[in-house]
This record gives C-alpha cells, structure tokens and sequence, in this order.
C-alpha cells in the first residue's frame, strides 16, 4: 500500500491523513464543491472535486470516488465515519475495482446491519440481550403476545435503524397497537422497512462500548471501554474512559462479550460494539462497523494510534499488539464542540469563524481554521476536545479550564453547555447515564455571573479601540498628549464619554489612567487594556473581538457578545468610503442591484438572511456599484465584504 484516498471531509479526513503521512503513504481527498478550500483538502498530497455541495452529490457518491482513486492510484480507500464507511455495496464495490477498502468484510457490515438478525446471531453467540422479541414473524398476534411476556415499558425499534432513529416506547398495553403501527409505519418511510423488533425499556441507562480489533489472521483483542453516557437527542457529547464505576471484573465481562460478537461476524479492523449497562446487568445494542469520532479516548488511555492498526491490518498484518500487550493508564474525556446555539434549542450554525484560537495542553481534533465558513451541508462539529490525566479528576480539571481557553467567535457554540457539564458536581461525582443532560437541564443553561465584568470590559475594549483610531487622526504629532486622547477629556470638570453596548448606553468618566464605568449595578473603576486590564482592584486579561457591529469579550472563561451602533447608520470610515460589510453571517437571497448600477442614498441592496430574520443593506450614499462579489445563494460571514460603492465621476 502507497497511496490512501480519505473519503471524508473535515475532521476524520485530516486525522486519517495524518497518521497515513507518518506510515509514509501518500494522501489523495476527495471534496464537494463547498469544501474546496477546507484544510482537509489543502492537507492532502493531491485533492479532486467529486460534485456539489450536498452530501449525497459528493461524499455519497461511491462511483465518484471510485473514479478520483483510480485517477490517483490510490491502492486503498478509508472511509472514515458516517458518509459511505458502513455501506457494505461500497465495500464491495472496492473489492471489485481492485482497492483496499480500510474497514471491515462488506460480510460483517451487512450482518451488523439489521438489528433483528444482528440479535439473533449474538444470541447463538451467547452475548447478553436486553429481554425481547427480534423474530421474523411480524404478525400483529406474534408481536403483541410477545410484548405480553417482556411487560411495561417496553421499547419498539427499527429492526433497520441505529442510533435511536424510530424508537417508540410503550408504557402500557392500551398504547401498544397504536405505538406499533406508528413504529412500522416510521420504519417503512426512513429505512423502506417496517420490520421491528421489542425490547424491554430500561428507563435510565449507561452508554458503554467496546473498542475490539481484529486482523486477518484470526487473531481478535479489545482496547478496552468508552462511556458515552452524556448524549442529547441520541448524539454523543461527553465520552471517557475508562468508564467511570465500571469494576474490572464487569469491564472483563464486557471484554469478552464484545469479542464474542465480533467473533461471530468473522470481523475484521476497528470496531465497537456498542452496550447499554443498567445495574450489574450489560446487554448488547449495536455493533459499529468503523472508527468512531470517539476514538481519541481510547488512543489516549492505550497510547496507540487506532488509525495505524486499521492500515496495517488492511495490508493484511498482525495486529500490532497481543492482549496482554495492551495497557491502559490514566483517564480521558473528550467532548464535542458544536457550531450550535444552546439557547435556541440547539439550533445549528452557520457563518463565517471570524476568530478561533484552541487551548494548550489538551488534543485538538478539528478541521476547521479561522475564517473557514461553517455551511448548512454538513454536521456542523467544530473540534473534539480531549483531555487526559492521571486520573479521571485531573481529565475532567484540565478540559475544564482548555474550554475556558476556547475561543470562537462568528458563529455561536455549545461551548458554556459544556463547561457547565465539565464543571457539574454530578458529573465529578461520575453520576453519568443517559438521563444526565434531561435531569440537569436547569443547571447546564448559561447562566450571566460575570456580567458585569465582561460589560466593563467591553466598554474598556470600546473605549481603547476608540482611542488608537483617533490617535492617528487628532494627534498625530504627540500621541501622548491628553488633548488628543479622547474627544471627551477636558481639565477641572467631569469629562466623559457614552459607550453603546447593546442599546443601552455605558458612561465612561475619564481617569488619568482610565475610566469610571456607571453601570446598572454600580460604578466600576477600569484601566489597562486586553493584556492586563483592572477592574476596581482585580487584574485580569482577556481578549476582544471585534465584527461587524459587535464586539466579544473572553475573560474568566466566559464570554459575552455585545452589539455595537451599526457602524453604517454611525457614518464610519467604511460607509463613507461606501464599503458594505455584512452585519451577521447569514445567506444572500436577494440582490437588487447589478455591478456597474448607479444607486440612489437609501436603495435597497442586498438581502441576508440568518436565523429566519431578513436584514436589508441599504445604500449610504448615491454612488456606482464598484463591487459586488457574492451572488444569490451564497454564505457571507460576519463583516464579510458585500459591496462597494463608489463616487460618481
Ligand atoms: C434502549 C434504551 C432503553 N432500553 N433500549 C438509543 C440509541 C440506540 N443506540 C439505543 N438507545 C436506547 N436503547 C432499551 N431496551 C435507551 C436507549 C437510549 C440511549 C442509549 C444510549 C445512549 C443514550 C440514550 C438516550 C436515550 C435512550
């Protein structure tokens, strides 16, 4: 093997690459139209566009790929997590075409794939089952006898869904027929099968999965677990290992069950099969037939590289290590960080990274860089974070503080969310099960307790950035003359000056050596700048962030966005040079006007839409339309550029 074609984009493509350059391979990415210049592809040896932006014109295109491997001779494929990497057809398809596909046997896909064989073939197996019915037999008299044996609550499942897609619970009798009907019906339109198959319903579960490993030879280790417990409408959010309260003789229990189940696939490469734990008792859910975005956690505990495992066995090696060879030392949580907003439910998003800078000290995973544009096509995870410590206390103190050190700005994330779960006492106590999110929605939700402080700082960072633009301009010849500083300083009487955040207006009284702040609470002594500011008598640094028309503060691990005037209905340097900026990141759907148009003073634009709300740009100015570089359709990111105007001749 000489070459290696990622079929993936963002994170995974790059992870892949990575480990693929360190074993000497060559890197070949495949990309959509949208991802043509994402770091992935700028990573890559050699790169080729397989279609559009949508996933299934580009990264669900197996023919396409197929073709991009052949024109780079590629001897093998990875197909990373989600897109096509467990697609047994695609499989099969590299087998033909003479290519290594990096995963398991299309065989072992295809067995793991419906959940109701995958039972029954675990069930010979001797791997523990939730109490149930997976039988062929969907008559309504089979099925509702069968739910008269496993009792109330029960659970009806897609016999071919995965991850908690057309799951129904029932809770009694009376709403059997009706929840079976509706589960079949589900079952049909998503995965054009109603088959289903009954558990009973355990109420408050752990998540726990196996990682196990096989190669060609017949040889088949673990690497032990990952408790991914802490999940949100079924996605993943915190994951660790070891798993915490999980004693060695269950964890040996699990081992062995797990490798029972690949085993009894014939498997072959990295896989995870998947538990939900309740008590003493485990029961099998799932079997993962690839990497999961999980799997820095068990690369940080067993120090191997999971990636170099799965490209060794798919040239067909021993798996590097024995069972007894594999030791796991100290503790690992990761979390995932979203372009979302936790105070819209969740809501993706999308925009422009106007500025991103990652902690030290912990593993970064991510696939984005500042000023890439977060799109609507794709999952919008912006970084695994994974900590690592002696011990699960250290981990979970040192993830704490990377994500107080996370900085985003452009699009909002779920960042606080997960510092509010890193920092919850229950989840030092290891208290995790699938309940955890639900049972402390109240304590995970932002919660303002450095307002005040971060209200200073802005009106601080306003204030200093105030007066480095007018130093140019009023002073240019003593730039340490009081005179010059600040349009509102004058000697022997209150001089001050009124800062805009949000609407409300902050007035600043000048100090020699700073400002008197009137705030709601109260008036606040600051001075300093974003290295080292003062706050009444408290040091702290902390950095701004400067759109548009907003300014964001990070400091104390928080952070705080505030609206600053439109800087066009302010008259500022840039309308009067009749540069337009956008004032959010959102979509262009509308343009009015065409390059080289004259416009009247007070002509409408452009349209941006973002979050359902129309903004539109108005003209400044009469003026000549110099510039116009965004067409219908297409993403602008904050203060994004979105048209010149120019003076008449
Ligand atoms: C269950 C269950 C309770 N009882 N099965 C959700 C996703 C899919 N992989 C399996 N899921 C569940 N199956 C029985 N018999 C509860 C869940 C479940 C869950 C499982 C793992 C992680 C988070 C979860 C959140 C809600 C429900």
């Amino acid at each position: 093997m000489k070459s290696i074609l990622v079929a993936n984009r963002g994170e995974i493509a790059l992870r892949v690459m990575r480990t693929a350059k360190r074993l000497g391979l060559s890197t070949v990415a495949v990309y959509s139209e949208a991802d043509a210049n994402s770091a992935h592809v700028a990573f890559a040896d050699q790169a080729f566009c397989i279609g559009g932006a949508a996933a299934r014109d580009s990264y669900l295109k197996a023919d396409a790929i197929l073709a991009a491997a052949k024109a780079a001779g590629a001897d093998a494929i990875h197909p990373g997590y989600g897109f096509l990497s467990e697609n047994a057809d695609f499989a099969d398809s590299c087998a033909k075409a003479g290519i290594i596909f990096v995963g398991p046997p299309a065989s072992a896909i295809r067995a793991m794939g419906s959940k109701s064989a995958a039972k029954s073939l675990m069930e010979k197996a001797k791997v523990p089952l939730v109490p149930g019915y997976h039988g062929e037999d969907q008559s309504f008299e089979t099925l509702s006898a069968a739910a008269e044996k496993i009792g109330y609550p029960l659970l009806i499942k897609a016999s071919a869904g995965g991850g908690g897609k057309g799951m129904k619970i029932v809770n009694a009798k009376a709403e059997f027929a009706d929840a079976l009907a509706s589960a079949q019906r589900e079952a049909q339109n998503a995965f054009k099968d109603p088959k289903v198959l009954l558990e009973k319903y355990l109420t408050k579960p752990r998540h726990i999965e196996m990682q196990v490993f096989a190669d060609t030879h017949g040889n088949y280790v673990h690497l032990f677990e990952r408790d991914c417990s802490i999940q949100r409408r079924y996605q993943k959010v915190v994951e660790e290992a070891p798993a915490p309260d999980f004693p060695s003789s269950r964890r040996a229990a699990m081992a062995e069950a797990a490798l029972g189940a690949a085993r009894a696939v014939s498997y072959v490469g990295a896989g995870t099969v998947e538990f939900i734990a309740e008590g003493e008792q485990f029961y099998f859910m799932e079997m993962n037939t690839r990497l999961q975005v999980e799997h820095p956690v068990t690369e940080s505990i067993t120090g191997q590289d999971l990636v170099e495992w799965q490209i060794r066995v798919a040239r067909g090696e021993k798996l590097p290590l024995g069972q007894d060879q594999i030791k796991a030392s100290g503790h690992a949580v990761e979390v995932r960080l979203y372009a979302e907003d936790p105070e819209r439910d969740f809501l993706p998003q999308i925009g422009k990274l106007t500025h991103l800078h990652w902690p030290d000290g912990v593993r970064i995973d991510s696939g984005v860089r500042e000023g890439d544009t977060v799109s609507m096509h794709y999952d919008p995870m912006l970084a695994k974070i994974i900590a690592t410590g002696a011990d699960r206390a250290e981990a979970i103190g040192r993830l704490y503080r990377a994500l107080s050190e996370t900085e985003v700005t452009g699009v909002a994330t779920n960042r606080k969310f997960l510092q509010a779960i890193i920092g919850h006492p229950a989840f030092a106590r290891g208290e995790v099960d699938t309940g955890f999110i639900p049972r402390h929605a109240a304590d995970l939700k932002a919660k303002g307790g450095n307002r005040t402080v971060l209200t200073a700082l802005a009106a601080l960072a306003v204030l200093r950035k105030a007066e480095q633009e007018n130093r140019q301009v009023v002073d240019a010849h003593d730039p340490w003359s009081p005179w010059g500083r600040s349009p509102g300083w004058r000697l022997n009487r209150d001089a001050y000056v009124d800062v805009s955040l949000d609407e409300a207006k902050v007035r600043a009284h000048y100090r020699p050596d700073g400002f008197v702040l009137d705030l709601p609470e109260g008036s606040v002594r600051v001075s300093g700048d974003c290295g080292a500011a003062r706050i009444d008598d408290r040091s702290l640094s902390f950095r701004a962030v400067f759109g548009a028309n907003q300014v964001t503060i990070f400091a104390l691990g928080d952070e705080a966005s505030f609206a600053l005037p439109d800087p066009l209905a302010m008259g500022g340097k840039d309308a009067e040079a009749g540069k337009l900026v956008s004032p959010m990141p959102g979509a262009v759907t509308k343009l009015f006007v065409t390059l080289g148009q004259i416009v009247e003073k007070g002509a409408p634009l452009i349209v941006i839409e973002a979050m359902k709300m129309e903004h539109t740009i108005t003209a400044p100015k009469k003026g000549k339309v110099a510039k116009l570089p965004f067409a219908v359709g297409d993403l602008v990111g904050d203060a994004a550029e979105l048209l010149v105007l120019e003076d008449e001749a």
